[in-house]
């Protein structure tokens, strides 16, 4: 049986699960066969006091000029926090040379939270990301990133009214799907879907605590489960259970992530309620 090949770029954290610590094991007991293109190398995530990064664009380059000799082909590309700007006109470019018939590009603007910027990150980042989105299928930023590419103001505890504004704001720019995440409304928490220019929505119980890089685990399920089934509601519903059931299995107060492992290995996340 052939599996989806999809290629995940996004940097590698030594320590503090989230990009490819968390997108590997997910996409891979998801089903999907997952090829990297690692963009940096991080001593640990950025929510640390002190990191260490080494930027690997050079090595990209030369990585792809190896992949175009060997004529590699993905059904699908899924993109997270890249690093530094000048690795978003390459990844046009690995786009343009390894798309399959078919192929998807899913990107999570992963630049910012809360209303701010991720701390490696500035306007010059914000600019480029605007630009690589007009060549995605699907975009799943949360409110701040969303604010940040189209120019809105970021709101604390937005209203469903005011996010969808900002959706549409935000769809002047791209054409791609886009699936807001982390949306809100009284006691619930999902996701905002803007496809052919209606909303959907997808809603559940809100967890009382919030933890580090439960992003980049919702990215990764929704990758495999929409390339699985091209459902954008089943992809959210179970994307979102594999986070709820990762936080529900974490101690309070844990930097270092949430407890995917546990919630993927029970494997509940993927029934439907
Ligand atoms: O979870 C997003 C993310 C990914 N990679 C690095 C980060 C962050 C968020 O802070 O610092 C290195």
């Amino acid at each position: 049986m052939l599996s989806k090949r999809i290629l995940t770029m996004q940097d590698l954290s030594c320590v503090g699960q989230c990009s490819l610590t968390v997108a590997l094991p997910v996409l891979s007991a998801m089903g999907v066969e997952a090829c990297v293109l690692p963009t940096a190398v991080l001593s640990n995530h950025t929510m640390f006091e002190k990191w260490s990064c080494l930027d690997l664009t050079e090595e990209v380059r030369k990585i792809m000029k190896i992949w175009k000799e060997n004529s590699f082909k993905f059904d699908a590309f899924y993109l997270g926090y890249l690093g530094s700007a000048p690795l978003m006109d390459i990844a046009r470019e690995c786009f343009k040379d390894f798309s399959a018939d078919g192929a998807k590009v899913i990107i999570d603007p992963a630049f910012g939270d809360n209303g701010k910027l991720y701390p490696a990150f500035d306007g010059q980042y914000v600019e480029e990301m605007k630009k690589l989105i007009k060549s995605a299928d699907i975009i799943l930023p949360n409110l701040t990133e969303a604010c940040y590419l189209c120019g809105a103001d970021y709101k604390e505890n937005a209203s469903v009214e005011y996010t969808e504004e900002v959706i549409k704001k935000l769809s002047a720019h791209t054409d791609a799907v886009i699936v807001l995440t982390g949306a809100e409304r009284n006691g619930e928490i999902g996701e905002i879907i803007y496809s052919d220019g209606k909303f959907s929505y997808v809603w559940d119980k809100k967890l009382p605590v919030r933890f580090h890089g439960t992003g980049d685990i919702f990215a990764a399920a929704f990758t495999a489960e929409y390339l699985d089934t091209g459902s954008l509601d089943k992809a959210c519903a179970v994307a979102g259970r594999l986070v709820a059931e990762s936080i529900k299995a974490t101690e309070p107060e844990h930097r270092y992530g949430v407890n995917f492992e546990y919630a993927l290995r029970r494997g509940t996340y993927r029934q439907s309620k």
